[in-house]
């Protein structure tokens, strides 16, 4: 069946008990007064829209649930405001809607030209555009539940005329995450994750930095362990494992994809983790549940029920994972070119020669992937840092300089591409200077590689993706550093032990072939 998105969303209304949305007509509003009209959806008129905003927060502190009022555009949006404001200071529900012209046009200086949904931002508790028909519902229902959760708060959708007027299909519908609590570190319910746990039989735990910075991270383990329970780490989260495991499958959601563990499990616990793009969105169909903190609590609760592990569901996720290994491996013997270094040799090189408990930092693209895809379970992530969640390329620098800080003995070891590597190169002057020693391994494939294959691949070509040569130990050198150039494989890991045992900084420039696993 196709609607239009608006009508997707007055349908939306209507099923969370919506019956009337209070308004003053204009500009951005005709798309969704008509399918309100038709779908029976009453209309109250008033004279300003700061009366609207008035009736739908008053509504919300008279009812404890969201009244819904909708403006034009531009200066409607001020007005409507007013009822914003008020249900901001009083944590009251309430869903402010605001009509504008064509997404296409805006910032264009389209009429009534603005970004409401920034304007709304400081005085809601969710303000966003919806830029996508086919999200419609999944926002509305994300804004909604937002709006209802303690505290309660307004929230604002801007609904541009071109996507309310979109025909969706609705098999295209991006669906709500209904199981979850909106976004937050919401702490998650031990008696739901117990249930879940009695009644699966092939859950999956993903780990992620909020159990990290929660300081759950041993309890989760004891218990994954114990029960046999497979851990996976969102790539990029901060990790909980420092040690081998059995428990522990490595990173999800690394560009390539891993062996898509959770769309075998039956079940998915988040601890700290977000259902965001690393998890697909969680839009399988395996029920899903929160914990991100109470998971001794959840041992003892076990211990009462004395429920079997899991043992040959774990068996069969580290077969899964052991096959991928195979398979990238694979693929990266394919990429070789004769009598030149591949990236798996550096990931080599590191896996013999670092230390247990070095601190390894990852920055940049392919070089990034290999390595959490390699490494990963024998580095566990609990000694790695990565870019973090914002997935940026270059911090890598002052990312060693930082760990130097927080350990003064011990290995630091930076893993970079040469275009990450180039951001702040000539922060090593200041390392080397302020005796903050490291060793930083430039896997220079000449480009902006991860980019460039994904270019490769859908264009035939990379377009501003290719990098020139630069004598990376050269440049070590000038800026005071040591700078040690690599011409063959063998000679990667005596380089890292050498520079191991050195208190400055050390470059060592490893010149490669391209190629992602992606
Ligand atoms: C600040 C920033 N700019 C751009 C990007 C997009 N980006 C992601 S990976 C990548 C390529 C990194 O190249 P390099 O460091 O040489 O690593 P390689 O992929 O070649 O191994 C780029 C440009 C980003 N993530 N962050
Ligand atoms: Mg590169």
């Amino acid at each position: 069946m196709t609607r239009t998105a608006v009508e997707w969303f007055v349908e939306g209304l209507r099923e969370r008990g919506v019956d009337w949305i209070a308004t003053l007509c204009g500009h951005g509003l005709d798309p969704l007064f008509d399918a309100a009209r038709r779908a029976g959806l009453r209309l109250i008129d008033t004279r300003n829209e700061q009366t609207a905003g008035y009736i739908a927060e008053c509504y919300g502190r008279l009812t404890r649930r969201p009244g819904v009022c909708a403006s034009s555009s531009g200066v409607a949006v001020v007005n409507a405001m007013t009822g914003m404001l008020n249900a901001w200071f009083d944590h009251a529900p309430m869903l402010a809607v605001s009509g504008s012209a064509n997404l296409t046009t805006l910032g264009m200086g389209c009429f009534q030209d603005l970004d409401q949904a920034a304007l709304a931002r400081p005085v809601t508790k969710y303000s966003r555009l919806i830029d996508s028909p086919v999200r419609v519902l999944q926002i509305l229902d994300e804004a909604w539940r937002i709006t209802a959760a303690t505290p309660q708060g307004p929230v604002h959708l801007m609904f541009p005329m071109d996507v309310q007027r979109a025909p969706v299909e609705e098999t295209a519908l991006v669906r709500p995450n209904t199981q979850l609590s909106p976004a937050g570190p919401a702490a998650g319910d031990v008696e739901t994750a117990a249930r879940m746990l009695e009644t699966h039989s092939r859950p999956l735990i993903l780990a992620g930095s909020g159990v990290y910075y929660a300081g759950e991270g041993e309890d989760l383990l004891t218990l994954a362990q114990e029960l046999s329970i497979p851990v996976q780490t969102p790539i990029w989260d901060r990790g909980i494992c420092n040690g081998p495991l059995e428990c522990f499958l490595g990173v999800a959601g690394a560009l390539s994809t891993d062996p898509a563990l959770a769309s075998q499990a039956d079940c998915l616990i988040l601890a700290g983790a977000a259902a965001d793009y690393r998890v697909g969105y969680l839009q399988q169909a395996a029920p899903v549940c929160r914990l991100d903190r109470g998971w001794r609590q959840l041992s003892v609760l076990l211990r009462r029920t004395a429920i079997e592990p899991f043992t040959s569901w774990l068996d069969q996720a580290r077969r899964l994972r052991t096959e991928f290994g195979v398979r990238v491996r694979a693929a990266a013997e394919s990429q070789r070119v004769a009598r030149r270094m591949h990236a798996v040799d550096i990931i080599d090189a590191l896996d013999q020669a670092l230390p247990a408990a070095a601190t390894l930092i990852l920055d940049g693209g392919s070089i990034g992937q290999w390595a959490h895809h390699l490494l990963c379970e024998r580095r566990y992530p609990g000694y790695w840092l990565s870019c973090g969640r914002s997935g940026v390329v270059g911090y890598g620098i002052g990312g060693a300089m930082a760990a130097r800080l927080a350990f003064p003995a011990g290995g630091i070891v930076l893993l970079a591409g040469d275009g990450a590597f180039t951001f702040t190169v000539a922060e090593l002057e200041c390392a080397v200077r302020q005796k903050l020693p490291f060793i930083a391994l430039v896997a220079d494939d000449q480009c902006w590689g991860i980019t460039h294959s994904g270019h490769v691949r859908q264009y035939g070509r990379g377009m501003a993706t290719e990098l020139g040569s630069i004598r990376f130990d050269q440049l070590a050198e000038s800026l005071g550093a040591r700078g040690v150039r690599i011409e063959h494989a063998s000679e990667i890991a005596p380089a890292i032990r050498q520079a191991l045992r050195e208190a400055t900084v050390t470059v060592i420039h490893v010149p490669i072939s391209g190629g992602s696993p992606a």
